[in-house]
């Protein structure tokens, strides 16, 4: 559902204000954080943005109004995605790094993130690449005129679902665009597990139910999380008894569990099953990868 006008003028005025924002900072000198992370991002008005306001929300119209392209296509040519998306719990403050240089190229990073509504993103300037602006093609946010120092930072705060297409003006010719998806995240209805597994790419809400088995296994070392960095599946259910068995696919993994004292006894990097354990007691178990929980790999065991 599309804003109403006036929804959109008091945002575009936060984005003319937050600029005010950037250009204070300049004078802070690198590594200064332009916007705390703090800020409200839309609760802010600048009377003085008022006549620059109108000009630009006209412009932005017209971007609207161009064929819409699936989302995927749109991001065939940006620099750095590999197709997969960051995505972010409630309560989490990604950041995008604005120039960050890939394959000699210059790129959002990560250029696509998914994130549950009232998230306040942010973007931090590398200093690589030249000049540079964070600019929504749907006139939702603008960072204002460019910069190219490291430290600039601007940010908004994502109250409405959607799909928020952006770019970085000067260079938007040269793949310099991301993607802000606004949406909740796939849940299964348990706050820890969902908690836990939110930011690995293969959770899609649902949960493996393997109750009644004696054993099963884990893969550890499947497809997800920008590489083989994930558990599949990542969310196992299983009676009170079952022998679960963790198989690497390939390394270097590990197993370590968050609440109990279960591990595998070391990184692993060999193809086999390395770790097994029986769960006897009923509960929500979470564990991750050493290496990789950073990345997103994460899984959890409940037991009935
Ligand atoms: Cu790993």
């Amino acid at each position: 559902m599309r804003r109403s006008p006036t929804r959109r003028r008091l945002l575009q005025s936060t984005a003319l204000a937050s600029l005010a924002a950037v250009a204070g900072c300049l004078s802070g000198g690198p590594g200064s954080q332009a916007i705390g992370a703090d800020g409200d991002g839309t609760a802010t008005d600048s009377p003085a943005a008022t006549t620059a306001d109108a000009t630009e929300s006209t412009a932005t119209e017209t971007a609207e109004s161009t064929p819409a392209e699936s989302l995927d296509d749109w991001l065939a040519d940006a620099n750095g995605y590999t197709g997969d998306r960051r995505r972010y719990g409630p309560g989490s403050q990604p950041t995008i790094a604005v120039g960050e240089p890939v394959d000699d190229e210059m790129a959002f990073d990560p250029p696509m993130i998914a994130v549950p509504p009232g998230t306040n993103v942010r973007w931090d300037w590398t200093g690589h690449g030249g000049q540079h602006n964070v600019v929504a093609l749907d006139g939702t946010f603008d960072s204002g005129r460019t910069n190219a120092q490291a430290g600039t930072g601007y940010h908004y705060v994502f109250d409405d679902p959607g799909v928020y297409r952006f770019v970085s003006e000067p260079h938007r010719e040269d793949g310099m665009k991301g993607a802000v998806v606004v949406r909740e995240p796939p849940s299964t209805g348990n706050d820890a597990v969902d908690a836990w597994v939110v930011d690995s790419s293969n959770f899609d809400g649902s949960v493996a139910d393997e109750t009644g088995r004696e054993t099963t296994t884990v893969t550890v070392g499947a497809a997800g999380n920008g590489g083989n960095f994930a558990f599949d599946p990542p969310v196992l259910k299983v009676s009170a008894g079952t022998t679960v068995r963790w198989r690497w696919d390939g390394g270097p993994h590990s197993v370590v569990f968050r609440d109990l004292d279960v591990r595998s006894d070391g990184v692993f990097s060999e193809p086999g099953v390395h770790l097994e354990h029986d769960f006897e007691d009923p509960g929500t178990y979470l564990y991750a990868c050493g290496p990789h929980q950073t990345l997103g790999m994460k899984g959890a065991i409940v037991v009935e």
